[in-house]
């Protein structure tokens, strides 16, 4: 493997170069991401980021892996668009707890017009009045949409690529991996950082995780933000019942996306509960430097302040306090 550490800035990335990187003995493989980790960030740092599901349930789309779809009888409470206050109270105490980025998810399939949008461009100047980064995942959008965001002083827009596209079609069916990457090119034109990144553990081979990981290194610029989920399984959805995935694979995953991405932010995402202390060190050595705190994502659960509290204070870990716009 070459030293990674001088390897420039890449969209070029061929599949067999990916799985090379891949299959870099482990523990190469981690040293040479975290050389390069430390030449583009700050090491024994992770940004703590805040999620609230601002809408939920009762998506027309059919992702298999989403307690949120229509489709699909979960255990899961619908929930109207929230209001503007109770956002911004979740927001203040999401910055409490240290996080300075603030992510609001809503399940759309695409973003409706009128008094709903309007409604979340107040959402998104309100965090931003805190002084947190705003991020906004609303499915997809229009041009007008993208720039309205923009121009609410929105950081960043989140739309993952969830897998290969070879692998995409056996997970969703309502809409085509072409209208993620439009989405996406309307998120970087309207001036909107990109967040984007997709889940593993869905019972595809490495050779899917190359592919997804391809399609996100070969986009230009790269991803500034790239969120790595593990699986959540949830009853009721075609995964529920999927095997756990042997967690060295996301950390080979994490390592692989520091290699080809080396200045975006790599978030190790949903799935941290099922992932041992040491799993999630092994995670950060590899180059992961975010994590969403409290003890929810969307819908699903995530570790809480205690545990992650006592994990930071054991790694000698501190939260960024750094509040950035979201670019490089
Ligand atoms: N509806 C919008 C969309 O899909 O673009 C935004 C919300 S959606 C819940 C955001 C992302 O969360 C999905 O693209 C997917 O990558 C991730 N996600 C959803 N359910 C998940 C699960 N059960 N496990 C891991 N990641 C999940
Ligand atoms: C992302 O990649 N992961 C977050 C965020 N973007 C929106 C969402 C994870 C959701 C996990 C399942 C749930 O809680 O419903
Ligand atoms: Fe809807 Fe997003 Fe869930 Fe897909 S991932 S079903 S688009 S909420």
């Amino acid at each position: 493997m070459a030293t990674t550490a001088t390897l420039a800035i890449r969209h070029n990335w061929t599949i067999e170069e990916i799985e090379a990187i891949y299959t870099t003995p482990l523990l190469e493989l981690v040293f040479e991401a975290q050389q390069l980790h430390r030449a583009h960030h700050r090491a024994n740092e992770v940004q703590g980021c805040m999620l609230l599901s601002i809408k939920t349930g009762g998506c027309p789309e059919d992702c298999g892996y989403c307690s949120q779809s229509a489709h699909y009888d979960t255990e899961l409470t619908r929930r109207e668009l929230m209001n503007v206050d109770e956002t911004l109270a979740a927001a203040r105490q999401a910055q409490a707890a240290g996080a300075t980025r603030f992510c609001m998810g809503a399940a759309w399939r695409s973003v409706p017009q009128g008094a709903a949008f309007a409604r979340v461009l107040d959402m998104v100047r309100g965090v931003r009045a805190l002084g947190m980064e705003a991020c906004c995942t609303l499915g997809m959008l229009t041009d007008k949409q993208a720039e309205a965001l923009a121009e609410a002083g929105l950081s960043a827009y989140n739309h993952n690529l969830d897998t290969s596209p070879e692998f995409y079609g056996q997970i969703i069916h309502t809409r085509t991996y072409q209208d993620r990457l439009d989405t996406l090119a309307r998120v970087r034109r309207a001036g909107i950082t990109v967040c984007c990144g997709g889940i593993i553990g869905m019972g595809e081979d490495r050779a899917v995780r190359y592919g997804l990981l391809q399609q996100l290194a070969w986009l230009n610029p790269h991803p500034e933000s790239v969120p790595i989920n593990l699986l959540m399984r949830v009853d009721g959805t075609p995964l529920a019942d999927q095997a756990a995935l042997d967690p060295l694979e996301l950390v080979r995953t994490i390592a692989t996306a520091r290699i080809l991405m080396p200045r975006s932010m790599v978030r190790l995402s949903a799935g941290r509960v099922s992932l041992s202390e040491e799993a999630q060190a092994l995670c950060f050595l590899a180059g992961a430097n975010s994590v969403f705190l409290g003890d929810r994502l969307l819908t699903t659960p995530n570790p809480g302040e205690d545990a992650d509290t006592r994990l930071f204070a054991k790694l000698g870990v501190r939260l960024a306090e750094k509040v950035g716009d979201g670019r490089q």
